[in-house]
C-alpha cells in the first residue's frame, strides 16, 4: 500500500510541472482602435500621427461593412478600403493614413442620413 501511494504522488507531481509554457500575444492590440458594438462606434474620433494605421474591431453580433465616406461613392479615404465588411468578432486595419486630413467613415449597412454625423455607425480619423 505505501508504495502504491508513493508512486501515484510521483505521478501527480510529474503531471503539475508541464504546463510552465509561456504565452506570447501573438496580436499585440492597436492603441488606435476603433471596437464596434450594440451601441455604435466607440470612439466617435481618434486623432492618429502621420503613417499610422487603425484598427476596427468589431465586438457586436451583427456584421458591419465599414467604408469611407461620402456615402455611397466611399472616395474620400482609400486606406479605408481594406477594412470592409466584418463579420462579429473580426477585426482588420486601415492601410497606413500618410496624408493630413479628416478621414469620416461609416457602416455601409446601416448609411447615415448625410456625410454629416449623427449616425451611431459613423466615425471619424483625424490625421496630422
Ligand atoms: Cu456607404
Amino acid at each position: 500500500m505505501a508504495i502504491f501511494v508513493l508512486l501515484l504522488l510521483i505521478l501527480v507531481a510529474s503531471c503539475g510541472g508541464s504546463n510552465s509554457t509561456p504565452t506570447t500575444p501573438t496580436n499585440p492590440s492597436n492603441p488606435y482602435t476603433f471596437t464596434l458594438t450594440s451601441t455604435g462606434v466607440s470612439p466617435k474620433e481618434l486623432t492618429v500621427p502621420l503613417g499610422t494605421r487603425v484598427l476596427f474591431v468589431n465586438n457586436d453580433s451583427r456584421r458591419h461593412d465599414m467604408a469611407s465616406d461620402p456615402h455611397p461613392e466611399h472616395d474620400l479615404c482609400h486606406e479605408m478600403d481594406p477594412v470592409g465588411l466584418l463579420n462579429p468578432g473580426e477585426r482588420r486595419e486601415t492601410a497606413n493614413l500618410v496624408l493630413p486630413r479628416t478621414c469620416g467613415f461609416h457602416d455601409h449597412d446601416n448609411p447615415p442620413p448625410s456625410t454629416e454625423a449623427g449616425n451611431m455607425w459613423t466615425g471619424r480619423i483625424v490625421i496630422r
